[in-house]
C-alpha cells in the first residue's frame, strides 16, 4: 500500500510533528510515524528505511531540530522523495536546523520547508500532493480544502471587515 512515513528525531520533537500527523488523520491517507535519529540511532534509521520503502512508503518526511541531519541520512538511503522539517529548540532556535536540512550536496535533494508548526503542517500537505498524483481520492480533498479555505477567509472577513460603500 502506498503510504507516507514520517520519521522524527526525538521524542521532543513530536509536539510540532503531531501537527503533521493530524493532517494525514484529517485527510484520511496512509502514514507511519516513528522516533529514529541520524545521530543517536543510524542503524535504526537506516534499516526502517529499507523497510518502510519496501512496504510502499512513497516520501518521507523527516523532522528534526539542532545539528539536523536526519533528512539527508535518510536521503542517503532512498530515492524516494525527503521532506525535511527543521525544528526550532537549542541556542539557534531553529536556523541550525534549517541550514543543516537546506544544504544538501547536488544530486541529493531534500525539499526543504518552513522552520516548526508551519513546516511539519505543509511537510503533510505536500506528501499529501505527491500521493495524489496517483491518487484521485486524495488529489479532490485536496482541491476541497483550498475551497474551504478559501470561504474561511471570506468568513473571517466578514466579521471584523469594515468597507467605504462604492
Ligand atoms: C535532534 O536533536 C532532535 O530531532 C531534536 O530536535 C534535538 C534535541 O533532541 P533531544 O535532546 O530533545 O532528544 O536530533
Amino acid at each position: 500500500m502506498d503510504f507516507v512515513s514520517i520519521i522524527m528525531g526525538s521524542k521532543s520533537d513530536w509536539v510540532v510533528v503531531r501537527e503533521c500527523v493530524e493532517i494525514f488523520k484529517h485527510f484520511e491517507a496512509p502514514y507511519e510515524v516513528i522516533i529514529s535519529s541520524a545521530h543517536r540511532s543510524p542503524e535504526r534509521t537506516k534499516n526502517y528505511v529499507e523497510q518502510a520503502q519496501a512496504k510502499g512508503a512513497q516520501v518521507f518526511i523527516a523532522a528534526a531540530g539542532m545539528a539536523a541531519h536526519l533528512a539527508g541520512a535518510i536521503a542517503s538511503q532512498t530515492c524516494r522523495p525527503v521532506i525535511g522539517v527543521p525544528l526550532s529548540g537549542g541556542a539557534l532556535d531553529g536556523l541550525d536546523a534549517l541550514l543543516s536540512t537546506v544544504q544538501m550536496p547536488a544530486g541529493m535533494p531534500v525539499g526543504t520547508l518552513a522552520i516548526g508548526k508551519a513546516g511539519a503542517i505543509n511537510a503533510a500537505y505536500m506528501a499529501l500532493q505527491i500521493l495524489g498524483l496517483k491518487n484521485d481520492r486524495i488529489y479532490n480533498k485536496l482541491l476541497e480544502d483550498r475551497l474551504l479555505k478559501a470561504k474561511k477567509l471570506e468568513i473571517d472577513s466578514q466579521e471584523i471587515e469594515v468597507k467605504i460603500p462604492l
